[in-house]
């Protein structure tokens, strides 16, 4: 058996969260059009007979490092750069090779283990603006090619590519399991996608959501208590909206998504608090 683990590497909105989600086949990272969504490296878990990968997603590489959760982001990128047994690097052909791009690539110059580059979003006509500028930076890698994340065109080849690099080893999940992350912790960065999506400028960016209870409530009905937590008082009631209907509506798509992915219903609490502290925790 094949055992081991991957990191996928790459600036902003490149299409690293859709590309973990197409490879494990199951929603395990949030996915969203705005910038720094992820803000915890996720992993997604590939059980195939030849072995298991643990493909670890990560925060996208900004070239505006200066406040403290944008470097927080980037340490956790750059951590988990150590002790895996290959990386992929995803590029987005559709916008130029900027200084961001040169900022990723730097990251990866001394990396010591197979590499990866994926050229993404190949479905979209723009990608042909940029391409070449892209294939042109595939002497710097071990190999290379051209992919739809988003509609898992020749996502196959970064799996056998993946499989190929593990060494031998014992699966570390048992092999149902997608993710690394707890229910509670998937269900709170679902709840923050659904924000990210919903909520304009920077509102999304000064929350974070804390899940407090998932309890069945009979054979078809769950019950889920969760607090979205702003940092401001002046945010909460552009969370909430005008007479509730803001935050009716966040809960109504997380439900729905919920229960297209669990065939279960669900009774979803969600409460809007303040707390200027919440940055302080997450660091
Ligand atoms: N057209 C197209 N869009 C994609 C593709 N992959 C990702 N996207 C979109 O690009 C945006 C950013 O994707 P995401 O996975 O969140 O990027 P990340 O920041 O690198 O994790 C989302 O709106 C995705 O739907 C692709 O292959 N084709
Ligand atoms: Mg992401």
């Amino acid at each position: 058996m094949k055992s081991g683990l991957v990191t996928i590497i790459g600036r902003s909105n490149v299409g690293k969260s859709t590309l973990l989600n197409t490879l494990v086949g199951s929603k395990v990272a949030i996915t969203t059009p705005k910038p720094q969504t992820t803000r915890l490296p996720i992993s997604g878990i590939i059980s195939r007979p030849e072995g298991q990968a643990v493909v670890i997603d990560t925060p996208g590489i900004m070239q505006k490092a200066k406040d403290p959760l944008t470097q927080k982001l980037l340490a956790y990128a750059k951590e988990s750069l150590h002790g895996v047994d290959a990386v992929i690097y995803v590029a987005d052909p559709t916008r130029a090779l900027g200084d961001e791009e040169k900022q990723a690539l730097k990251m990866i110059e001394g990396v010591d283990k197979p590499k990866l580059l994926v050229i993404n979003m190949i479905d979209d006509k723009a990608a042909r603006n940029y391409i070449d500028y892209y294939r042109d930076l595939k002497d710097q890698f071990d190999n290379y090619v051209e992919v739809s994340a988003l509609t898992a065109k020749n996502t196959d080849l970064v799996e056998a590519w993946i499989f190929e690099q593990l060494p031998e080893g014992e699966p570390m999940y048992p092999e149902f399991q997608f993710t690394n992350l707890t229910n509670e912790t998937w269900l709170a960065e679902l709840i923050r996608e659904k924000l990210f999506l919903r909520l304009r400028e920077e509102v999304p960016y000064t929350t974070h959501v804390e899940v407090e209870a998932i309890e069945p409530r009979s054979e078809n009905l769950v019950y889920v208590k969760a607090t979205i937590y702003t940092n401001a008082e002046r945010y909460k009631p552009m969370i909430i909206g005008r007479g509730g209907q803001g935050i009716k509506e966040i809960g109504q798509s997380v439900r729905n998504e919920l229960e297209a992915v669990t065939n279960r219903k669900y009774y979803l609490e969600l409460e809007v608090k303040t707390d200027p502290h919440w940055l302080g925790k997450f660091e």
